[in-house]
């Protein structure tokens, strides 16, 4: 697939583009990256893609003409067609949008061209925005642009590839199944006293699988109790959280 970024500040992706994820799914041919400057579409001598807000008030707002010239580029380039192609899917990036999930991560790994669009100022000129699919933010915290948040979007869809990752170990991690990753824990046995739970060292991988389902279930109970709200626990996950709430570990018959 390929991912297109429209943003005023191209220089705040030069060390993202060559991270170990996006260069291995690059190096497969799963995964092409372009940045496209919005500047180069402003013409004049001042190039200027913001300007002042029309009704006054704080700030600079992203003007039409340089923001959409780019885009209907961007699309011309890549053969896409605008809202409603299936192929494709335009995003503006911005703090007002619905929320980035694991959800839409897998939805945009099947597309063939995403386009990311890095609102920046204050905002964007308001009929910007009917030429995109949706406008997505990644958490309820404000960035300074959407630079940020595009880059967080390109890694989490570059590592849902195929090939990108070394191993297929996306299935079983947070999220994926609606709970928190179970803890991990590799060598020593002991480290300054801290022992790895008997189970893991038993060899038995059913007892195993239910001890980390357990963990995953109080874990996600415990830390995020409204992805808890949202999960449908099967008759198993309901055997183990009452195991666990009585005292047990998940390991028993
Ligand atoms: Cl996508 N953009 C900005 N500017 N701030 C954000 C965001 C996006 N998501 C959360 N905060």
């Amino acid at each position: 697939m390929k991912v297109s970024i429209l943003t005023m500040m191209p220089d705040l992706f030069g060390s993202f583009l060559n991270g170990p994820v996006l260069q291995r799914a690059v190096r497969k041919g799963a995964l092409s990256v372009e940045i496209i400057d919005i500047r180069e579409y402003a013409p004049g001598s001042f190039r200027h893609i913001d300007d002042s807000p029309f009704g006054g008030g704080a700030g600079m707002v992203m003007r039409c003409q340089p923001v959409l010239d780019a885009l209907r580029a961007c699309r011309k380039l890549n053969g896409s067609a605008g809202p409603g192609d299936p192929g494709s899917r335009t995003v503006i990036l911005s703090p007002a949008g619905t929320p980035y999930t694991q959800q839409k991560a897998r939805s945009y790994a099947k597309l063939d061209h995403l386009i990311l669009i890095c609102g920046h100022y204050e905002g964007m000129d308001a009929r910007i925005y009917p030429h995109a699919d949706e406008q997505v933010s990644i958490g309820d915290y404000v960035l300074t642009g959407g630079e940020l948040a595009a880059q967080v979007i390109t890694d989490s869809v570059a590592r849902l590839l195929p090939g990108s990752l070394r191993d297929a170990s996306t299935e079983e991690e947070s999220f994926e199944n609606g709970l928190l990753e179970y803890p991990q824990y590799t060598q020593p046995a002991v480290y300054e006293g801290a022992a790895v739970p008997e189970v893991l060292r038993s060899g038995d991988h059913e007892k195993i699988r239910r001890w980390r389902l357990q963990q995953s279930l109080l874990l996600t109970r415990r830390v995020r109790p409204d992805l808890f709200a949202r999960h449908v626990l099967t008759d198993e996950e309901r055997r183990l959280l009452e195991e666990a709430d009585a005292g047990g570990d998940g390991t028993g018959p």
